[in-house]
């Protein structure tokens, strides 16, 4: 062990922390909203300056009295409040990267770090800096790598274990990085856990550790914890789980539990005491909320539950923000007066404004993250074939258009990912994924699309599967996709700062420069396509692209009419298009009685 006397210059006064917990810093910023760490996650290190001159002051964080840091991801808060159950609160402390010198010292025998998407592996992620050319260095990936590389430098390396976890801590194993990042252990699952406390114990007593531990997700709602401190973003925990079953999806592999509300607002209160204004709500499906395990379907949403639940959530005094995190579509058709009413309660709350779209006096927008992967009935059969439930997936484009309509009409305008390069993909399939786009601008319908390369996650069904790896194997229709669904989130501009113009004209330019390179000769039509420069529909006539085809799709009386009749019962009247067969309950008694 390192003999560093307590209180030598080189390390905290105190002889530092038992346990210190951490999160890169590009994670654990509590600026500028989602959109910054999603952009961090995509952009490429060398482009750093595109967010610098647009957020100045995103390395500005605070601090409370100790040093300790004022907010940290969700899931540290979690895992510290997990250990504050068996350790004093003077031997644990959560920190930002810069202050890890302040409190890893001689008495530190774990340091502990939570991490979204520390390499950049992941899906919406590498994609994009792959097209710019440096495949492994979003930005969040370089400040996730220089964490652990302090960690790694620091002089009481020897005394402490680094024990990692969070949803990013499979890019470790799967990269096999434990050496070169200085990784003693990494943990799949929850903090909550039981084994996760004696994985705590064992490296507190400086016995070795296995290289990873599965620990099991609570099955019990009651299980899990809710921090009583302040989380980036003010998240807090609504549900987990999912339950629709896609096949490339990690969080449906959690148990499907919506969190018992007391606690969801305790949290939101300690959130606000803490200092934070905005709150959101982490979930898969916020849909779910109220109708797991009960008599009804989970995907016919339980309207009066979630309406109560988001009044309380943005009527707590303090709560001046709120910002939706991901959910399905198939809803919106289900239940329209459900998509209205939330609208009604969460747009005066919400930080988003879309000035070239909303209808909202304020042009106040909605923004949930939601999954449309393809636009191919064969392909979504394939992997994802319950998405659209209570809808057949045959139904997919139709269920995913007419939600969009639904949404847009009431100032939704989701964000929406598209899987492309799944495996067997082919090229019809990612036609009719164009075509889908194509309908989408036709209709005048909003999305801000975000295409990602098919990666495979752990432990999904699709784990071994194997799409396209990079961005030079990509077909022409593949990139013209990519490029229409780019093409599509500049068209209206709202984004002002990006300048679309500029975007084009810088798009020309990088080409000849550098992608036409990097991405191969597929990339060049859809690429001047994207630009603008050469009309869209000269290209079509060239032959360089594919022109798309307008779709037949059925409308929300005709979906409604397609369900089965034993889901009728579960229909609200109040949104019409009810089946005409349909007999309500009440009348079905009174005519068993009569
Ligand atoms: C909120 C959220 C965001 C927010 C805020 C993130 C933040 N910094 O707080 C925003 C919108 C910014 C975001 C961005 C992204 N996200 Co995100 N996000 C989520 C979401 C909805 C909730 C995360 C959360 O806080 N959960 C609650 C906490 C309590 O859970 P947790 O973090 O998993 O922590 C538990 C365990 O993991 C464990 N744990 C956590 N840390 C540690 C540490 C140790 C030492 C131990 C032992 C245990 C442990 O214990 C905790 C509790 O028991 C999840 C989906 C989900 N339901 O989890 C997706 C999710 C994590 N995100 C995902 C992705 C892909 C991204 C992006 C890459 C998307 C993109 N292209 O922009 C970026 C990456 C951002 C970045 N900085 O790099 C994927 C991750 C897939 C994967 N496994 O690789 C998920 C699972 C969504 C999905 N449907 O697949 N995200
Ligand atoms: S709907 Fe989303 S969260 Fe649910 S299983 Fe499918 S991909 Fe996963």
């Amino acid at each position: 062990m390192t003999q560093i006397p307590l209180g030598s210059p080189n390390g905290p006064s105190d002889g530092g922390r038992m346990i210190v917990l951490t999160a890169p810093l590009t994670e654990a910023i509590d600026h500028a909203g989602y959109f910054i760490q999603m952009a961090m996650a995509s952009i490429p290190i060398w482009m750093e300056g595109v967010i610098n001159r647009k957020y100045p002051k995103w390395r500005e964080v605070e601090h409370n009295a100790d040093g300790s840091a004022r907010y940290m991801p969700a899931g540290v808060r979690v895992v510290e409040k997990s250990l504050l159950r068996e350790y004093r609160s003077d031997d644990v402390v959560a920190c930002f990267p810069d202050d890890l010198d302040k409190f890893v010292g001689p008495r530190t025998r774990v340091v502990a770090v939570s991490t979204h998407n520390p390499l950049g592996v992941t899906f919406a992620a590498g994609v994009y800096t792959s097209i710019f050319g440096s495949s492994k260095m979003p930005i969040n990936s370089h400040y996730s790598r220089q964490l652990f590389a302090k960690i790694k430098a620091s002089p009481y390396r020897e005394n402490f274990k680094v024990i990692v976890g969070g949803s990013g801590g499979w890019q470790i194993i799967q990269t096999d990085t434990y050496d070169e990042l200085s990784v003693d252990c990494v943990v799949e699952g929850r903090g909550e856990s039981a084994d996760t406390l004696e994985l705590f114990r064992k490296a507190i007593q400086g016995e070795p550790l296995p290289r990873r531990v599965d620990v099991k997700h609570p099955v019990e709602r009651d299980a899990i914890l809710f921090p009583d401190t302040r989380t980036t973003f003010g998240v807090v925990e609504m549900t987990t789980g999912c339950g629709r079953r896609c096949k490339f999806c990690v969080p449906d592999l959690n148990p499907q539990i919506d969190l018992p509300k007391d606690k969801i607002l305790e949290a939101v209160r300690a959130n606000v005491r803490h200092g934070n204004k905005q709150i959101s709500l982490a979930t898969e499906d916020m849909f779910i909320w109220g109708q797991v395990h009960t008599d009804t379907p989970f995907y016919f949403p339980n309207r009066e539950a979630l309406v109560d639940l988001y009044s309380d959530i943005v009527n707590t005094p303090g709560v001046e923000q709120h910002v939706l995190s991901h959910c399905t579509i198939a809803p919106a058709v289900v239940d329209p007066l459900l998509i209205k009413q939330l609208s009604d309660l969460l747009l005066p709350k919400s930080p988003i404004h879309f000035p070239y779209l909303s209808s909202h006096p304020e042009k106040k927008a909605l923004a949930p993250l939601i999954g449309l992967e393809t636009g191919s009935v064969r392909m979504a059969k394939q992997i994802m074939s319950s998405k659209g439930v209570p809808f057949s997936i045959d139904e997919w484009p139709s269920v995913v258009l007419e939600g969009l309509r639904v949404l847009n009409e009431n100032n939704w305008f989701p964000a929406m990912t598209l899987i492309v390069g799944n495996p067997g993909e082919t090229d019809q399939d990612v036609m009719e994924t164009i075509d889908l786009v194509y309908e989408m601008e036709r209709r005048g319908l909003f999305a801000f699309l975000i295409p990602s390369i098919f990666t495979p996650l752990h432990d999904t069904r699709m784990e071994k599967e194997e799409g396209v790896r990079q961005t030079r194997q990509l077909t022409p229709l593949q990139w013209q996709l990519m490029m229409k669904c780019w093409k599509m989130n500049l068209r209206p501009g709202q984004y002002s700062w990006w300048g679309p113009m500029a975007w084009r004209v810088g798009s020309i330019g990088m080409w000849l420069y550098k992608l036409r390179r990097l991405n191969g000769p597929n990339f060049t039509w859809p690429l001047w396509m994207f630009s603008g420069a050469i009309p869209e529909k000269t290209l079509q006539r060239m032959g360089k692209i594919y022109p798309g085809k307008p779709m037949k799709t059925k409308n929300r009386r005709e979906l409604i009419a397609s369900l089965k009749p034993k889901d009728w019962q579960y229909l609200r009247a109040d949104n019409g298009d009810m089946p005409i067969e349909y007999v309500p309950p009440q009348v079905q008694y009174q005519t068993q009685t009569a």
